[in-house]
């Protein structure tokens, strides 16, 4: 921790054109509702006509929207330049990153901005998004892009209440995606901050829900990360460090396992993001 190295400023300036990708809307409909995504596509994909990319998807945290880790289609956040330099630079493979949202009207059909949910009433969402996910968005994606298309070869990390969804996913919806990056937030199937609250309890329903879909620990990889002075610290610390007891389910990737614990001197914000995905995407993701 103390040797943190925040992420060198050059990732925060745009690429060259000629190194850039391309922001995109996409749209896509879960049982009959339109939804909305924002869909990043690594420089060389129109070129490059025959070559299949990975996936990572990124969740917003509460009171956000798909909009928000990109900063829209111009691209006011560091996240954007920042691929294109990793993958420019052949630290990450090329790849094709999505950032939908959990935000739905809470009566199908009705107006879409009453869904500015706050983190208590965002945890339904977020409990429920995997099956978005499974069922719609993955399946719309692979349809619309020259994706791998398998499990192997998708990644999903959130920040906040993003990371809720994350290990909502890595419990209830693990058969579709390998690689997970919750960023500042513990699990809630338990409770609000259940990963302080009721720690074993939580780690308990995580760890049924990947057995109950069959998986083996070799078939998921979680880098969790969050920062000293982020108020999911708290809930972060103990959840992981009682992860980290559960072998063989979770084991230490320090030590050859399927779990990356890490903790930067930061805070709640996604100012941090962006060194805990430029730390975790080349271990899911290594350029060539
Ligand atoms: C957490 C701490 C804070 C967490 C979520 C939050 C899911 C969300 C706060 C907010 O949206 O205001 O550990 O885990």
């Amino acid at each position: 921790m103390s040797e943190w190295k925040r992420i060198p400023d050059r990732y925060r300036e745009s690429a060259e054109p000629e190194k850039s990708g391309t922001l995109r809307e996409f749209a896509y409909t879960d049982r009959g509702t339109p939804r909305r995504a924002l869909v990043y596509l690594p420089n060389g994909y129109e070129e490059e006509g025959e070559r299949r990319y990975p996936v990572l998807f990124l969740m917003h945290g509460g009171g956000g929207n798909e909009e928000e880790f990109f900063g829209g289609l111009d691209a006011k956040m560091p996240l954007k330049p920042m691929l294109d330099r990793m993958i420019g630079e052949g630290l990450v493979r090329p790849l094709i990153v999505v950032t939908p949202t959990f935000n739905r009207p809470v009566d199908e059909g009705v107006n879409p901005d009453a869904v500015r949910v706050h983190a208590g009433d965002a945890a339904a969402l977020t409990a429920v998004f995997w099956r978005e996910l499974e069922e719609s968005l993955i399946p719309a994606v692979d349809a619309a892009f020259r994706t791998e298309g398998n499990r192997d070869f998708r990644a999903f990390g959130g920040f906040s209440m993003g990371a809720e969804a994350t290990w909502s996913v890595l419990c209830r919806g693990g058969a579709a995606v390998r690689y997970y990056l919750p960023m500042s937030g513990d699990f809630w199937a338990v409770s609000v901050k259940g990963g302080k609250d009721h720690t074993a309890e939580t780690c308990d329903r995580l760890i049924d829900g990947i057995r109950e879909r069959g998986l083996s620990p070799e078939d998921y990889r979680v880098f969790a990360v969050t920062g000293e002075q982020d108020i999911a610290y708290e809930a972060m610390k103990p959840m992981t460090e009682e992860l980290l007891g559960r072998a063989p389910w979770f084991r230490s990737a320090d030590e050859g396992g399927n779990l990356t614990w890490r903790v930067s001197p930061g805070w709640h914000a996604y100012e941090w993001c962006w060194d805990y995905i430029a730390l975790a995407l080349p271990e899911f993701f290594p350029g060539a």
